[in-house]
């Protein structure tokens, strides 16, 4: 079933029918003010944390996406009400038609019934902390409508988002509301004391412009009633607010305006949600008279996300291809780069951090687009380092660099243990500085970069070469018996407990991928002495990787009592994903061994949704450090579809110039190619989850944990470099595309250090992969790389495969 489409010129999703399988989410604002809206105007907002700043109530774990941002309207003849989002009125659908427009930080929400169009657009406008709900309402009737808005919104009573949920002896006596000329004013711990900087308390606002306030409520069972819900409020139900205000109760701003619509007239109405001071509220919502104002403030929002996407274009003969590439695989890359695991309507808000592999993962998402960007995350995430090499497992939003606490190997109940819930450190987090830097360098060509100083978490200073060295040491100083680096508390598979003695094949991959990448640097650098070093070592760990290939796959590590994970001949787990593709990607597995192990992983492990993580699940052979045996057969670390781990494999297969497959993976496993089965997936059609059940569950399809995962970046990486084959280095541009053979070639548009390249490549003999020519503004180049002494301001690259 299908419930809406893909908009590409406009950048956005266009959701036709409201009655979704789950409540479709966009993402407005910033961490400085975030806010997550559904299709049907459902969701939350935060100041700073979703934890800590939480100001308007959402109720989780619920299919039905409640309360939100609602917008009543009462027909005061008829006596009639519905809600300018279909939800939570829910009016039949053979008489409400509705279309939401998901955008680039906006979401617009058009809406008929009754002969009444209305026209919702939700923003937080670039840089600021505060958000906009803009209303135009249109009588289409052919007589003056009498009509009753009502502005809604249920703010929470407590900035703590648990306090607020579960400390109700507490918090419902904390809070009041007033009513102020056009606003609500809630106010919150007032009686902590008066100072801003000093105590608890807190004031948000609520207020309206372009129409007259006739009558209020703060008080949330006044608005909503006794026994009801958000779907008949009593107030609207009747047609009017009492103007009563919350007192050792629920709060709320509810603002009614009545007004007269001639037929054919519009009026705008604008409501603004903030947590400011009544002064500050009352500037603000002074400069929404301002006629204009939204849709320049709108225009911007769009200017400055298209801008971004702009970086990087493409038109292939897939249109699945083209909307996640251009606009939602990379909006969604933002998000998580921004946004972290941070707030969502799966993540409370609860995690106040970043989680070192997840972010320095999700930076390379937008080094394409924004290389600039990415640097500035880049630093902050070297400033998490710890000078042994390893990086925190979750550095705190409020991460102060010099001055950290860290784990200690010794304690699992250190003060850093205290403070975030993580223990110990993980094998694999530093080590993925090492493509996430190089593609940096690649994408910038900024080699000074690895000059630059930068402090370590707990004190001290160095060169980020200086702590990429230090990075490799940690692992080498954490060897097992095997030669292999110590799986720890988790490699990149939060469900995989190693140990300290216990090792792992796909930290060994990265770590010999690692070694090359710092061995170019060393000897640009003419650092010969550690370049020797990694001469002497890497063969050794390739020794020891050798020893872990089982015929025709690589196994996926040791456990402490020296056993295999993943040996063939196991009767569970017999068959991992990641340490094929990481054999291919760390460009150890030799040609043979690579065809080989990928070969398998599409006899095993492939599904109709994507390939799996691992095959069979654990059920009854499972060891203490397999924590995924937790999961039901086939569901996220346990045989299910995992949606980063898909990347990898896309980009395995375009690396060995197998287009087909490549593509193949992408599309099962690409939300966009679930568009007309949305009944099956649940989730958005555009953004990718974290995993999607396997063959084995009654669910098989369905995706789970929308929006902030990993996957936004790996796929994007698989798709840009993998597929499209962009591949930047220090000096230039290798283009190497791995291509479905069907296609007869596509075209990038792409900035690059300041050029604009056109890059056409065609594909005469429908061939998977192979650069047969090239020019490059008209003259011929050998090979299939582009220096950038080549580039003009305007460069024309035109490519034949073959
Ligand atoms: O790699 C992890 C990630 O850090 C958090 N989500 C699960 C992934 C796989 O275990």
């Amino acid at each position: 079933m299908q419930y809406g489409y893909f908009d590409l010129e406009h950048k956005e999703y266009v959701i036709t029918r409201p009655d979704t399988p789950a409540p479709w989410a966009n993402y407005l604002g910033s961490p400085e003010y975030g806010a997550i809206v559904s299709n049907n105007g459902g969701g939350y907002s935060f100041v700073k944390s979703g934890a800590n700043g939480r100001i308007i109530r959402y109720r989780f774990n619920s299919n039905i996406g409640l309360p939100g941002r609602y917008i009543y309207i009462r027909d005061n003849d008829a006596k009639d009400y519905w809600s300018c989002t279909w939800q939570p009125v829910g009016k039949p659908l053979d008489q409400y038609k509705t279309e939401c427009h998901h955008g680039t930080a906006y979401t617009t929400i058009k809406s008929d019934y009754a002969d009444i169009h209305s026209e919702l657009t939700y923003y937080v406008p670039l840089n600021k902390t505060y958000e906009v709900w803009r209303t135009k309402i249109t009588n289409n009737s052919d007589r003056y409508r009498n009509l009753s808005t009502f502005g809604f919104v249920e703010f929470t009573n407590e900035n703590n988002y648990e306090q607020d949920q579960v400390n109700l002896q507490y918090t419902l006596f904390i809070t009041r509301t007033s009513f102020e000329g056009n606003k609500i004013v809630q106010h919150i711990n007032e009686n902590s004391g008066k100072d801003e900087n000093g105590s608890n308390w807190r004031e948000r606002f609520f207020g309206v412009v372009g129409a007259p306030v006739s009558a209020y409520n703060g008080n949330l069972d006044s608005f909503i009633g006794s026994y009801r819900t958000y779907g008949n409020p009593v107030a609207v139900e009747r047609g009017f607010c009492d103007n009563k205000l919350n007192y050792n109760s629920n709060a709320c701003g509810a603002l009614q305006s009545d007004i007269i619509l001639a037929p054919g007239e519009t009026k705008e109405i604008i409501y603004v949600v903030g947590q400011k001071n009544p002064k500050v509220a009352d500037e603000i919502l002074a400069a929404y008279n301002e006629p204009g104002k939204v849709d320049a403030e709108v225009k911007e929002l769009i200017a400055y996300w298209h801008g971004q996407l702009n970086n990087f274009q493409i038109e292939t003969p897939s249109d699945e291809f083209n909307n996640m590439v251009n606009v939602w695989n990379a909006y969604q890359c933002f998000i998580t780069f921004i946004w972290s695991r941070a707030a969502s309507f799966i993540y409370c808000g609860l995690r106040n951090g970043y989680g070192y592999r997840d972010t320095v993962q999700d930076i390379q998402g937008i080094i394409h687009i924004n290389p600039e960007l990415a640097a500035e995350k880049i630093r902050f995430m070297i400033s998490a380092q710890v000078d042994n090499g390893g990086g925190l497992p979750l550095v705190k939003f409020d991460h102060k660099a010099g001055h950290e606490t860290c784990p200690d190997e010794n304690d699992e109940n250190s003060i850093y243990a205290k403070e975030t819930g993580h223990p110990c450190y993980r094998a694999d987090d530093a080590l993925w500085l090492f493509p996430t830097v190089n593609k940096y360098i690649g994408e910038s060509g900024n080699k000074a970069f690895l000059d630059e100083v930068i402090v370590y978490a707990n004190g001290g200073e160095d060169t980020v070469y200086e702590h990429l060295k230090r990075a490799i040491n940690f692992s080498m100083e954490r060897l097992g018996a095997h030669t292999m680096p110590a799986g720890l508390y988790a490699d990149w598979n939060d469900c995989l407990r190693l140990g300290k003695k216990g090792e792992s094949t796909f930290v060994a991959f990265q770590l010999y991928y690692a070694m090359s990448i710092i061995k170019g640097y060393a000897l640009d650098r003419g650092d010969n002495e550690y370049a020797a070093y990694i001469d002497k070592v890497q063969p050794e760990l390739g020794k020891s990787l050798e020893a872990c290939w089982d015929e025709d796959r690589f196994i996926r590590g040791y456990r402490e009592n020296g056993e295999i994970v993943g040996a063939k001949k196991d009767p569970e787990a017999s068959m991992w994903l990641n340490p094929q593709s990481w054999s291919v990607i760390s460009g150890f597995a030799s040609d043979k061994q690579a065809e080989t192990a990928m070969e398998k992983v599409h006899e095993i492990l492939n599904t109709p949704f994507g390939v799996k993580i691992m095959e069979p699940p654990y059920v009854d052979h499972y060891f203490d450090g397999a924590l995924m045996h937790i999961f039901n057969p086939d569901t996220k670390e346990n045989g299910g579809i995992f949606s980063q781990t898909q990347g990898w494999a896309i980009l395995a297969e375009s690396l060995l110039g197998h287009g087909d497959r490549a593509f193949e993976y992408f599309l099962e496993s690409s939300p966009a190619n679930m568009n007309d089965k949305a009944e099956v997936r649940i989730l958005e059609p555009y953004v990718h989850g974290q995993f999607t059940e396997s063959t084995r569950s009654p669910y098989a399809g369905r995706s789970h944990v929308h929006w902030l995962t990993g996957t936004g970046s790996t796929v994007m990486v698989g798709c840009v470099e993998g597929i499209c084959g962009m591949r930047p280095n220090a000096e230039g541009l290798v283009i190497s595309p791995s291509i479905p053979h069907t296609w007869d070639g596509f075209k990038i548009e792409k900035n690059f250090r300041g050029k604009h390249l056109s890059i056409d490549i065609q594909n005469p003999d429908h061939v998977q992969s192979g650069v047969k020519s090239m020019t490059v503004n008209g003259e011929a180049v050998e090979g299939n790389f582009v220096c950038e002494c080549k580039m003009t301001e305007q460069t024309n690259i035109v490519v034949v495969l073959g």
